[in-house]
């Protein structure tokens, strides 16, 4: 039987061999490897084989089934492979079909407000000054009147970077920004905004982030009032949100402005009635701003004594979000592009 077995793996490759087609192929399959085909036939007759032959001619019997099942895979695939040349060179390339439609990108809805921001502020005089994300607890805090260990570091949770004693961290506002434009830009009159990413280790929830843009303003300059504040974030708000917009000043505190306000804007969504977004308080808070603190100038190289300045800190995808009636701010980096087609 081991020689019979050995004739039949001979034979079944030998037939393979020269066959090129579909049908010619599964006859092969069928005649050598099917249920009633040739290999079966022998492995039937192994059960009336002496007991001594049994072994060695069933272990045959495999390899011989292992190798022609082999076989016939590897003749598909050069079949498939010859079949894909041939066409390739007898069908010449088709330049009449149409193409695959290329999918169109679009800017981003946190990008296109933040463009529409630098243009309005650019329009009023101010430049870019960019500063860094990686901050050190010196110029996020410290330099702007936030010792270490003081409680008004509640406002701003932080994600300090790891190993280093606390000392490096995400900003967690553009403020640090002040002091490294004051330091680069000193003597001179300043008039620069100061845009980019913060970070904030906080509850995420439909107007809070952990990641978010914010865009800094600093001006500092002779004789530059509160006034001077007022009446160019008022001018903003008109050119951004339009004329007929109701915007409103709320005192606050800043350690590193005196004073400080913030500035609402009417929240649109709800058209001032009250909703989620705006905590049903129909305004919309926007930016926080102040009078630079004569330590903080001091802290950039500016003498009090002869310059004051103004600096505003304001939450560009709140103001898209007012802009577009976007309710949740987690839409912004959900990467869901049911959302970021409809800008
Ligand atoms: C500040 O961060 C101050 N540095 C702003 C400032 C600058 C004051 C200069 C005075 C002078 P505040 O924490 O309120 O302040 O944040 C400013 C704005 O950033 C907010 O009004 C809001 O629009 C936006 N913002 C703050 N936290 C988040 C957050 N978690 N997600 C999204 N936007 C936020």
């Amino acid at each position: 039987m081991l020689d019979e077995l050995n004739q039949l793996r001979a034979d079944a490759l030998a037939q393979l061999s020269p066959i090129w087609d579909d049908a010619a192929l599964e006859e092969w399959r069928v005649k050598f490897l099917g249920r009633k085909g040739a290999l079966a036939a022998q492995m039937e007759r192994l059960g009336t084989l002496p007991k001594e032959e049994r072994a060695s001619a069933g272990k045959l019997a495999n390899e011989t089934k292992t190798a022609l099942e082999a076989a016939f895979t590897a003749k598909v695939g050069a079949m498939k492979q010859r079949a894909l040349s041939e066409s390739l060179e007898s069908e010449p390339l088709d330049v009449t079909l149409p193409g695959r439609p290329i999918k169109r990108g679009r800017v981003h809805p946190a990008t296109q407000v933040m463009r529409e921001i630098y243009r309005i502020w650019g329009d009023m005089g101010f430049q870019i000054f960019r500063s860094r994300e990686v901050e050190s607890d010196e110029m996020n805090f410290q330099l702007l009147n936030i010792p270490m260990y003081h409680p008004a570091r509640d406002g701003w949770s932080t994600f300090y970077i790891a190993d280093t004693d606390q000392r490096v961290l995400l900003r967690t506002h553009t403020s640090p920004g002040q002091i490294r434009a004051m330091r680069a830009l000193h003597p001179n009159p300043i008039r620069v905004i100061l845009p980019g990413m913060c970070y904030r280790y906080e509850q995420i929830t439909a107007r809070s982030e952990i990641q978010f843009y914010q865009v800094e303003g600093l001006a500092v300059g002779h004789n530059i009032t509160f006034a001077d504040l007022k009446g160019t974030l008022t001018e903003f708000a008109r050119r951004m949100f339009g004329e007929n917009r109701q915007v409103r000043f709320r005192a606050d505190h800043f350690p590193f402005t005196e004073p400080s306000m913030e500035m609402d804007v009417e929240c649109i969504i709800c058209d001032g009635k009250g909703c989620v977004v705006c905590k049903h308080s129909g305004w919309l808070e926007i930016l926080g701003s102040g009078m630079v603190h004569p330590q903080v100038l001091r802290n950039g190289g500016y003498d009090p004594a002869e310059w004051s300045g103004f600096a505003f800190g304001l939450g560009p995808q709140r103001i898209a979000m007012l802009k577009h009636s976007i309710e949740d701010i987690r839409y912004f980096w959900g990467n869901d592009l049911r959302f970021l087609e409809q800008f």
